[in-house]
């Protein structure tokens, strides 16, 4: 954000800006992330959302909470998928009064140094930037190539079906304004997956806020488990085919 819009926000009490990292069973991954991200985003506070993991995650969090006041967390009481964590974390920092809402997996896939660049963009005038694999010079690393194919199709066929011009639709690499998760009435999206990446930025789309793409490598995790399941792909495709006829609308 430029100096001045800075300066303004904290006159007006806000705080600049904070990542919004859910986690599941993210116990191998979790210290490297932290490790990282507090070196490489030193502009960002984040806000760990995690799923009563039974792994230890959540203790995790809480250590490095209390060890660094950038850390945040909150306990939901159990696995109830990405897009209720994200709700719930987006609800946090507009209540916080932050500026700029990132969000980003917490297995080190979205590389925290590349937050400059979206900020970046935000800064030159763009409501939401998206991290894109699929724009020239984005690139994923370390996927096998039935994720490649997954994840390429599940872009090209929302996109398609929803006439939505982005390179990355399902990414969840992501940095907001307030205003705009305001302006798109995030709380009553209803995706409860990795779907509620589309169906964000279809409603971006339709509210006519400036959308901008770009390039990032996307990096395998090196240690846990992804939570991708054929269940969630499937919801993909449902939930894909309903946003055809959403019925919300931007505010006049
Ligand atoms: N809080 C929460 N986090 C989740 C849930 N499902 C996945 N995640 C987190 O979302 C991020 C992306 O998930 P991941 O398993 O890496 O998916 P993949 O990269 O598509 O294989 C990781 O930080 C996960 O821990 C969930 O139901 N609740
Ligand atoms: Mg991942």
């Amino acid at each position: 954000m430029p100096r001045d819009r800075l300066a303004a926000a904290d006159a007006a009490g806000m705080r600049s800006a904070i990542a919004v990292v859910p986690t599941y069973n993210e116990s191998e991954m979790l210290p490297r992330f932290l490790d990282t991200f507090l070196r490489d985003a030193p502009a960002f506070d984040l806000l760990i959302v995690d799923d009563a993991s039974p792994d230890g995650t959540g203790k995790l969090a809480d250590e490095a909470a209390a060890a660094d006041p950038r850390v945040h967390v909150l306990h939901r009481s159990a696995k109830n998928g990405l897009g209720a964590a994200y709700r719930a974390g987006f609800a946090w920092a507009i209540d916080q009064r932050y500026e700029q809402v990132a969000q980003l997996d917490g297995d080190l896939s979205h590389p925290p140094a590349e937050l400059v660049a979206l900020a970046d963009a935000l800064g030159a005038g763009a409501d939401v930037a998206l991290g894109s694999r699929y724009v020239a010079g984005g690139r994923t690393a370390g996927w096998p190539i039935h994720r490649r194919a997954l994840s390429r199709i599940g872009c090209a066929a929302s996109s398609a079906t929803l006439g939505l011009p982005y390179a990355d639709l399902t990414g969840g690499f992501k940095l907001w304004t307030a205003e705009a998760l305001q302006a798109i009435d995030v709380q009553t999206t209803t995706a409860s997956g990795y779907v509620f990446q589309v169906e964000t930025t279809q409603r971006a789309h339709r509210a006519g806020l400036v959308i901008a793409e770009l390039p990032f490598t996307f990096v395998e995790r090196l240690a846990g488990a992804s939570k991708m399941r054929p269940a969630i792909a499937l919801e993909g495709v449902g939930v894909v085919l309903a946003l055809r006829e959403d019925p919300w609308c931007p505010a006049a």
